[in-house]
Order: C-alpha cells, then structure tokens, then sequence
C-alpha cells in the first residue's frame, strides 16, 4: 500500500503521542511505540536518547484508524542536543546522556535577554558552542533592550557580530527590532532556544501575532522565567516558516564536545588555531600559543577567551559519556 511509505515531520512529542505533518501538509495524530518514545528502556537498562523522536524529525508512518504510526525515524540531517541535566537520585551512569532537543533545522536563534533575567555572556557562549558543534547555522536575539537603560546590548551587540553572529537587539514588548526577526525566520525551519523568561514565546508572538502563544511574568523574587512552554513545539505561523518555540532551560552543557574540539566552535579563534607552537594546543597553558597572543592584541575578544576557558575547564573535570 503505497500509504506505507508516507513521511511527515514530527511537530511535537509527548510520551507516547504526538503530532505530524504529513506531505499534504495536514496534520495528523502520531502514535509512538516501542524504542521510538520517551521512556524506553534496553534490557541493560540503558536509555537510548538519541532514538527518541523529536521535533523536527522526518517519520516513515502507517495509518491506524486516522492516525499516523510511526514505524522509522529517517536519518538526521543534523541535531541540537545538550547533556541530559543533572537529576537528583538518578544513578551517575546514565544521567548525563545525549538529550537531543530537535532535528533538521535550518538554523539557531538564541535569545537573551538584558535585564529580567540579566545578560549572562558565559551563558550564550554555551548554546552557541551547542550550534556550532551540530553544524547549525546561528543567530542571536539581544532581547527586553527596553530595559537595558545603559544601552550594555550595543556593546554585545557588536562583540558577536564581530564574530561573525546576526545579531537582532529586540524588545518584544516595544516592537524594536522585531521586523527583522520575523525576516530571519521567513522560509525556514529555525529553533528558538534560551533561558526562561527571556522572551522567547514574546518574541514570536510579536513577529506573528496570530500566533497568540501563552507567556507570563518573570518571577519579581528571582528574575527567573516560570517555565511557561512546557513542550519543544513547532509551529507554522505564516506559509513556509516553521519555528520551534522551546521550554526554557537553565545554562546548559553542550553534549560530546571533546577537549581538542572546542577550539573549533569558536569561530574566531580558527584563523589562529594552527598557528600556535603545538599543533594540539589547547590555548590554554602551552607555551607560543597564538591565541593567547590575538587576546593580546585585540584580536580576540578577553570575554569570548575567558568563557572559552572556563568551558574547557568544565569538560575536563567531568567526561563525556
Ligand atoms: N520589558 C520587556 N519584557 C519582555 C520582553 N519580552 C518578553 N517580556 C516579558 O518577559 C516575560 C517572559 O516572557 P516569555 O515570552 O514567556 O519568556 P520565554 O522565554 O518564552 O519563557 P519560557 O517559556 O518559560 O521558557 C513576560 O512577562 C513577557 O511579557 C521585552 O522585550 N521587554
Ligand atoms: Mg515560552
Ligand atoms: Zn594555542
């Protein structure tokens, strides 16, 4: 039957349901079994993350009743993952595992915001490092710059478009920038991925506002966000842009970055990466390092080369599983 062979993408996952849509571009229910859901456990007990659908994904389904059984999950063209958070109780083997957020995307668009929560550069480094190692091409939204009375964004907003980042200063609440966003997101499927509270539902609503997505306050006590989207979703607000709003997650750990690699995913440093005495240097200690002598020299800017340091620190203390 020639609906055997249908494919659609994956909009959302939830244990063991979800929704599709397929080449006609309807949406249909979709049904996970077996290794393909959440919850899935080997025999060794080992779960395999990197097997669970995810947004994004392209599923090969069947038809039962009016739904859509997913039966395979077509390969990935690329994949944004982290490490698995830190749960208290779980066992040490195990909880630090691949989480993949989503899969096939065009691009990245990290959002930020200035104040309420506070600008965190250490922060953005890491999801950036996160875009780099999958190979997606990233963006960055400086949001709520209409509380940044200092005008601090300007500052960070050229930093990253040195580096080579679009970089959208935006205020979802004014309006400020968010044309250009909207543009950004024409066309494509893009991941939007960041802290709580930053703004990231705000952002699309006011970029499409027939979207009409829920938000709410940031918390007054802790200028932390209240973890309002609850489930990575995609949606399709105007013909051909397709956007994954995502739950806000805290500083996150970019998955199976090793020691030697992390030089690669700051894009700066590569015109300097095989200049240093040592062909491994990690620009960190090592004698006649090329790097260290771009900071000197303004090449590279002591902010990017410090967050690059302290996350060099944090995978050697603790190894990729
Ligand atoms: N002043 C100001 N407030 C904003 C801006 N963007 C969003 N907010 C407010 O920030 C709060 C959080 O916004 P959300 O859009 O829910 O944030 P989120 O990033 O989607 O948060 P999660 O769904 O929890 O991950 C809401 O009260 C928004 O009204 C902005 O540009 N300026
Ligand atoms: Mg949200
Ligand atoms: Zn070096």
């Amino acid at each position: 039957m020639a609906l055997e062979n249908s494919v659609g993408v994956v909009e959302f996952v939830s244990g063991s349901y979800g929704t599709l849509r397929n080449e006609r571009g309807e949406r249909m229910r979709l049904l996970l079994k077996g290794k393909l859901k959440k919850g899935y456990t080997h025999k060794d007990d080992k779960m395999f993350h990197t097997d669970i659908v995810v947004v994004g994904d392209r599923a090969r389904y069947s038809l039962t009743g009016g739904d859509a059984a997913a039966e395979e999950i077509l390969e990935r063209r690329n994949w944004l993952s982290r490490k698995a958070p830190k749960r208290r109780g779980a066992r040490a083997k195990g909880e630090r595992m691949e989480q993949v957020i989503a899969a096939n995307l065009d691009r990245l668009l990290v959002v930020v915001s200035m104040r309420t929560p506070d600008f965190n550069n250490r922060a953005l480094d890491r999801f950036l490092v996160a875009g780099e190692s999958a190979g997606v091409p990233t963006a960055v939204a400086l949001n709520k710059i209409d509380l940044d009375e200092s005008g601090e964004h300007e500052n960070w907003a050229r930093l990253y478009r040195d580096v080579g980042y679009e970089v959208y200063p935006t205020s979802a609440a004014t309006g400020e920038g968010v044309g250009d966003v909207r543009e950004e997101l024409l066309g494509k499927t893009t991941l939007v991925w960041g802290a709580s509270g930053v703004g990231k539902t705000s952002l699309l609503n006011a970029a499409f506002p027939d979207l009409a997505l829920p938000v709410s306050e940031v918390s007054e006590a802790t200028s932390k966000g209240k973890h309002t989207t609850v489930v990575a979703k995609m949606h399709e607000p105007t013909p051909g842009a397709f956007v994954v709003d995502t739950p806000g997650v805290r500083e996150i750990e970019p998955y199976g970055v090793e020691e030697g690699d992390l030089r690669h995913y700051f894009p700066e440093f590569e015109p300097f990466n095989n200049e240093c005495r040592y062909a491994r240097c990690t620009h960190s200690h090592e004698p006649g390092c090329a790097a260290e002598a771009a900071v000197e020299a303004g090449e590279i800017s002591v902010e990017r080369f410090e967050s690059y340091l302290r996350m060099l620190a944090t995978i050697e203390d603790e190894p990729n599983y």
